[in-house]
């Protein structure tokens, strides 16, 4: 009883906390931008020689502030000790992350610096923002030998203004960027995927008028298919600015007051709509304008809610054909860099009959968001809370609470995303349901309009195979990883004699199941890591879980092989866990036809 009101309170006080954090700016890309991506000098620091002094005292605190990599001095003459020098040292491209560009960090979890250096000429009047689409894990970042601020968490933007610190001219960037993995942090120390460290995405100066638009949000209203609904927010705290919202192919034009928190909120009928769906993925050109500046973005319209056992898009039912996928590229293996590369992704997914796909384990790249947008599939979005988090720990929460809601955030505007989970396979216990269902609120607080879930874990009682989690309440989609005839219930054959109960009579989307096979691996269908016992798992599987009432869909696991340190059998393995469908080399294995045929049968049946 104590531990729960002490973690309602957490909740509030996290609540709060995310509140007065400031949130990333919406639809960067619309703006004026000059990108600071391409080469960074780069210095690898593993003791952390350009934070602290001997002593281990950051520099930072020194009454001087002298010493650190931040200063990114030169030797001012010959005398002068100074034990490092971006100018000498190597460079890494950005957006990047570091494993996959130098021999040296393939395996490297620490401390990497980096130095941009860049030119502006600046105009009085505007304001200036410094804004990273991610750095694993976390980042302090220094404009010319002044610090500007931390950020913590590895797929998440974060920003900072940065007029007072810019000079007219020549300006040095230096970013820390550590990606030790550490208990309290989210994620945690163990994962199933690759530790990718760096500046994994871009990188931009964005050059903005002073009251430029921060923020907004323009969908349907929650469940309703015939009305507009939303707020633009200023980034100052303007009353009585006229904005002017216009979707011309809608008929919308709307002229809107800010309030006195410079916002200006609007509800308003639609008379005729193309709705978004997977199959016909419409955007409409929407312009936001005030009398300093103009903004366009391309918005897709849909509904998303449950009813009974149903999943309906626009008032109709629907089936999820999805797959799980990394953000990883399986050919030069590292994070996601280009537009092609995810493009790329998402299109061996629909290749497969997909309409549907799990961004997991953590927030994609904004881009890859938007592509699903343009390319008709809907998304699973997810925050990286996995496994075995530090349940108890209030900064450990609060870590996760600003993740999820920069996530959402970010993304709001998307009509491919249909579903934010908080969570991944984490173990039963008290203080992890206080955790997650504090999340799972947090989600549905910041965005009403989307679906909640999380992948659940399952218990077996004999054949059995049980999910009663308490979260599940919560949640509007029930959600779990199951691993039969992998990791349990011997051969696949044998998963005929299992059922599956569960305690929610909710719609059901298998948030994974598979098994490893090599490509060009063969054997019968009882021979680990062939194709063959993959396909049989294929069919086994899709046997089963067809059976349970209310199935609406499912993300088997996993797109491609993907690069993971836990896997360690050298031949069939090497640091691969081989769950993919298409092999590393993007082919496809025996099991990629089997689920593709059993959703081109599902769609029959749906539309
Ligand atoms: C899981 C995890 C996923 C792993 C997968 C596996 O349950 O959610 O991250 O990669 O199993 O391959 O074991």
């Amino acid at each position: 009883m104590l531990k729960n009101i002490a973690f309602v309170v957490l909740f509030l006080l996290a609540s709060v906390t995310v509140k007065g954090q400031s949130e990333p700016i919406q639809h960067i890309l619309g703006r004026n931008l000059l990108s600071l991506n391409g080469s960074w000098q780069y210095i690898i620091d593993p003791y952390e020689m350009g934070f602290y002094d001997y002593r281990h005292e950051p520099f930072e605190n020194s009454a001087s502030g002298k010493g650190g990599f931040y200063d990114d001095r030169k030797q001012r003459d010959k005398t002068e000790l100074i034990e490092y020098s971006f100018d000498d040292s190597p460079s890494l491209q950005v957006p990047g992350d570091w494993n996959s560009q130098a021999e040296k960090l393939a395996l490297y979890e620490g401390t990497v610096w980096y130095r941009k250096k860049f030119s502006v000429h600046l105009t009085p009047g505007n304001k200036y923002l410094l804004y990273f689409g991610a750095a694993n894990y976390e980042a302090h970042v220094y404009l010319n030998g002044k610090k500007l601020g931390m950020h913590k968490g590895g797929f998440t933007p974060f920003q900072f203004e940065v007029g007072s610190q810019l000079v007219d001219g020549e300006n040095s960037l230096v970013v820390k960027v550590d990606n030790n993995r550490a208990q309290d942090e989210i994620p945690t120390i163990n994962t199933d995927w690759w530790n990718y460290g760096g500046l994994t995405r871009d990188v931009y100066l964005a050059t903005l008028p002073a009251g430029y638009i921060q923020d907004y949000k323009i969908q349907l209203a929650p469940g309703s298919g015939n009305r507009l609904e939303g707020y633009i927010q200023l980034a100052d705290s303007i009353v009585n600015e006229v904005v002017t919202l216009s979707i011309p192919e809608a008929g919308i034009q709307l002229a809107l007051k800010t309030d006195p928190q410079g916002r200006a909120s609007f509800s308003h009928p639609l008379k005729k709509i193309h709705y978004w769906t997977p199959d016909m993925p419409k955007l409409y050109d929407v312009q936001i304008k005030t009398a300093e500046e103009e903004l366009r973005d391309r918005i897709g319209f849909r509904t998303i809610v449950t009813k009974g056992q149903d999943i309906l898009l626009n008032g109709q039912s629907l089936f999820l054909r999805g797959v799980s996928i990394h953000d990883e590229n399986p050919l030069i293996p590292g994070r996601l860099r280009s537009e092609g590369d995810m493009r790329m992704l998402l299109q061996w997914a629909k290749d497969m009959g997909c309409n549907y796909v799990r961004l997991a384990h953590y927030p994609h790249n904004e881009k890859m968001i938007r592509l699903a947008d343009e390319m008709g599939l809907l998304v699973w979005a997810e925050i990286p809370v996995y496994w075995t988090i530090s349940w108890e720990n209030v900064a450990t929460y609060q870590n996760a609470a600003k993740q999820l809601s920069d996530l959402v955030s970010r993304d709001k505007n998307r009509a491919s995303v249909i579903i934010w989970s908080v969570g991944n396979e984490t173990p039963l216990s008290g203080a992890r349901y206080n955790f997650m269902s504090s999340l799972a609120k947090l989600a549905r607080s910041k965005d009403n309009s989307r679906l909640i879930s999380a992948a659940l874990e399952v218990h077996r009682d004999g054949y059995k195979v049980i999910v009663n989690d308490s979260l599940g309440e919560l949640l509007d989609v029930v959600s779990f990883n199951e691993y039969g005839g992998w990791y349990w219930g011997g051969v696949p054959e044998e998963l005929r004699k299992y059922q599956v109960e569960i305690a929610y009579d909710k719609p059901v989307v298998i948030s994974e199941f598979g098994g490893d096979a090599l490509a060009g691996f063969h054997g019968d269908e009882h021979t680990r890591w062939s194709e063959e016992y993959q396909e049989s798992l294929y069919i086994h599987q899709l046997d089963f879980l067809s059976g349970i009432k209310g199935l609406r869909g499912m993300t088997p696991w996993v797109l491609v092989d993907f690069r993971s340190p836990r896997r360690q059998h050298p031949y069939f393995q090497d640091f691969w866990n081989r769950k993919g469908l298409y092999a590393s080399s993007g082919e496809k294995k025996k099991a990629f036809y089997i689920l593709k045929a059993y959703y081109d049968r599902i769609r029959k049946k749906y539309h």
